[in-house]
């Protein structure tokens, strides 16, 4: 029987060795010490074997089980090893030619970054340095971030200026970037200085200034002492930083719900007054809707038309070209990422 299972051995270890692949390596392994294999025969008869064979051929009949199975592993790990060695060189590259349209003399282009993410961009590095952090919200909302909590209770006439997409759950597409003001002050305590910069959606009346998916930023500050100065100098150095010197703004009284007192800022742009953004001091009643004691705190918050300052920014005379999708007006915009 000792014999019988040193000639096994032997027979086993010559198939492992001969196994060109992964597959005759298994049936070599069912064969010799699989469930059925005729190594595992053996140990499993050895419980019938007379008393004093038992324990040298069981011995005998492990040792041989152990060295099939390392040189099984053995084999594997060197017929992986040839695969990946085969695989290395038939499909290498050489990563420092050109693409071979490139090579074909076909001049292969990327994209662009779009000019108002990039403007985006742009603005939020403008109030990171003055210390204000990004927040985002969702273009889902409820009735009560967009409009009740901004003091446009239902019915309120207000919300007519803002044509909305309500949905069927009742929800709706935020139809501006004010309700992370709110968000904000329910999950924060002043002092807050934030801004969000993000899509708003109404359902309006198309033309050179009026898209129906359009972007807006909202930036607000709520601390004490809080006043209307802190808002014009955070607003005048925005407009500095983005845009040339020489456009000219106005402030003017306007009206919101949610801001008292409150204004609009407009711009030149081609002779006209264009509008940008409307501002003004929180209204007391949000702060509180915020969780934010309105006799200890005041705000300010603005909310500007990105589309409309790139537009200015550069010389665009109509906001539907952004959103279009026509990559030879978008290409003119460069932006760092042309191939
Ligand atoms: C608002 O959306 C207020 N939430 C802004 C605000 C925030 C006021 C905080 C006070 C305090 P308004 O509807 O005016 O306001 O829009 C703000 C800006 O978004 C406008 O000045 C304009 O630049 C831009 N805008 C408005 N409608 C459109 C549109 N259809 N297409 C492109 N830009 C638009």
């Amino acid at each position: 029987m000792l014999d019988e299972l040193q000639a096994m051995e032997r027979e086993a270890l010559a198939a492992v060795r001969a196994a060109a692949d992964g597959d005759v390596l298994g049936a070599v392994e069912a064969t010799w010490i699989g469930r059925k294999g005729r190594i595992t025969g053996i140990l499993r008869s050895v419980g019938t074997l007379p008393a004093e064979q038992r324990g040298p051929v069981g011995q005998a009949a492990n040792l041989a089980r152990r060295a099939v199975d390392e040189a099984l592993s053995a084999r594997r790990t060197e017929l992986l090893a040839g695969a990946e060695a085969r695989l290395a060189d038939t499909e290498w590259v050489d990563a420092t030619l050109p693409p071979p349209a490139a090579r074909a003399g076909v001049r292969r282009t990327g994209g662009t970054i779009h000019p108002i993410t990039a403007l985006t961009r742009e603005i939020e590095d403008v109030f990171l340095s003055m210390g204000f952090d990004t927040l985002d919200g969702p273009w889902v909302e409820d009735d009560f971030h967009n409009f009740g909590a901004l003091n446009m209770p239902a019915d309120h006439p207000a919300r007519d200026m803002q044509d909305t997409y309500w949905l069927s759950d009742g929800n709706l597409l935020r139809t501006h970037t004010s309700p992370v003001q709110v968000r904000a002050m329910e999950s924060g305590a002043p002092p807050i200085r934030a801004v969000c910069l993000g899509r708003v959606f109404r359902h309006e009346e198309l033309d050179a200034t009026h898209e129906n998916t359009f972007h807006q930023i909202e930036g607000f500050y709520v601390d004490r002492g809080v006043s209307v100065g802190h808002m014009l100098y955070v607003l005048r150095t925005l407009l500095r930083e983005v845009l040339d010197d020489d456009v000219e703004v106005r402030l003017r009284p306007s009206y919101f719900p949610f801001v008292e007192p409150g204004f609009e800022m407009d711009v030149t742009f081609r002779g006209k007054w264009m509008e940008l953004l409307g501002c003004g001091m929180v209204h007391p009643y949000v702060l509180e809707q915020g969780g934010i004691d309105p006799t200890v705190f005041s705000g300010f918050a603005f909310g500007l038309g990105i589309d409309r300052l790139v537009m200015l920014k550069h010389g665009v005379e109509d906001l539907r070209h952004f959103m279009d999708g026509d990559l030879r007006f978008l290409r003119q915009f460069g932006g760092g990422l042309e191939g």
